[in-house]
């Protein structure tokens, strides 16, 4: 299980982006929070191992590897920091996820430089076969448990399952926006609702399906590579017809992806409880989705995870 080297220790393996950090004094301070945050609380057992992937560019993992030893002193486990080129994986994504960046990436051209937002769309095809399962994580996040136990959600992953992830706690798949402050050309499943005013895609839990959010996920890549469906949804042809279908715009990359395939194929996700992706961006409520806001945004039971997305700032306690 989650094997890549060859010992016999049992690797637990999570994933960031961790690109122009160097930049960014506000990522610099997510990152420490959620480092952290993950230190204090994460707690392994004897033979087992965390192991840290960042994709980052030579700048970002110089100061990302300075960062990492003050924030990993009180460890109280065994980890391994590993750093992927972001340039690299970019190189090997761009073929396989070129055709669905139009659809799935802010402005109107499929940029190079936008394939790494897919990372998680191909990921099994991209890491070694060794490695079967990672969690892939955002830099916002603020952990109040031990992350060990987010591993123990793959176990509950049903036949035919091959990522699990939260949804979205926004109405961010029912807007439309031409211009605004916050992104352009957001149109989701704005039109497919007009012309389907009875569906439920975009609508709130519990009867409704509002899309997914990539903060935090679970990729069963063994389960990916084994998906005759999940790999059939990846061709250019198939990424178009339900494109189409769906009359879908995003500009959130994987996260789109996964949203408007969930739609079609909601047995391909595990649906992870809400509180282990709880995001805390309010920006929609007050931009017009006001009266249909707090229908999205409820979220309870125990909160293991906050996801301060959009800038938000997250809870001490
Ligand atoms: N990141 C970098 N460098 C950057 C910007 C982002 O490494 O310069 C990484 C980082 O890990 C970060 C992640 O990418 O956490 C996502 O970027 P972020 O700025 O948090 O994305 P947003 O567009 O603000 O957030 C939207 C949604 C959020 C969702 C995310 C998916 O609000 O809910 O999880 O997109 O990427």
């Amino acid at each position: 299980k989650g094997e890549i080297h060859g010992s016999g220790d049992q690797h637990y393996h999570a994933l960031m982006m961790f690109t122009k950090v160097d930049k960014s004094r506000s990522l610099q301070d997510k990152f420490r929070v959620a480092m952290l945050s993950m230190v204090k609380h994460g707690d392994f057992m004897e033979g087992e191992v965390l192991v840290l992937h960042f994709v980052s560019d030579p700048a970002s993992k110089e100061l990302g590897e300075k960062m990492l030893q003050e924030f990993l002193l009180d460890a109280t486990f065994k980890y391994e920091v590993l750093f992927h080129d972001v340039v690299d994986l970019t190189h090997k994504l761009f073929p396989i996820v070129e055709a669905m960046q139009k659809y799935f990436s802010a402005g109107s051209g499929a940029y190079y430089s936008d394939a790494i937002f897919f990372l998680s769309v191909a990921m099994h095809q991209i890491m070694p076969e060794s490695l079967t399962r990672i969690v892939q994580l955002d830099l916002d996040l603020k952990y109040r448990t031990n992350i060990r136990d987010l591993f123990k959600e793959f176990d509950r992953f049903p036949p035919g399952a091959v990522i699990g992830i939260t949804r979205e706690m926004q109405p961010v798949y029912r807007v439309l926006i031409d211009n605004n402050s916050y992104c352009q050309h957001v149109h989701t499943f704005w039109q497919y609702r007009k012309e389907n005013p009875r569906t439920r895609v975009g609508d709130p839990p519990p009867e409704g399906l509002p899309g997914f959010n990539s903060g935090v996920m679970l990729l069963d890549l063994g389960a990916m590579r084994e998906s005759a469906l999940y790999n059939q949804l990846l061709k250019p042809s198939n990424v178009a017809k339900l494109a189409d279908q769906y009359r879908f715009r995003g500009h959130l990359g994987d996260q789109d992806f996964f949203t408007m395939i969930g739609m079609e194929h909601p047995e391909l996700f595990y649906p992870l409880a809400c509180g282990w992706n709880r995001q805390l961006c309010t920006w929609w409520r007050d931009h017009g989705y006001g009266d249909v806001f707090q229908m999205y945004y409820r979220c309870e039971g125990l909160v293991y995870i906050y996801h301060g997305n959009c800038n938000s700032p997250i809870p001490d306690y």
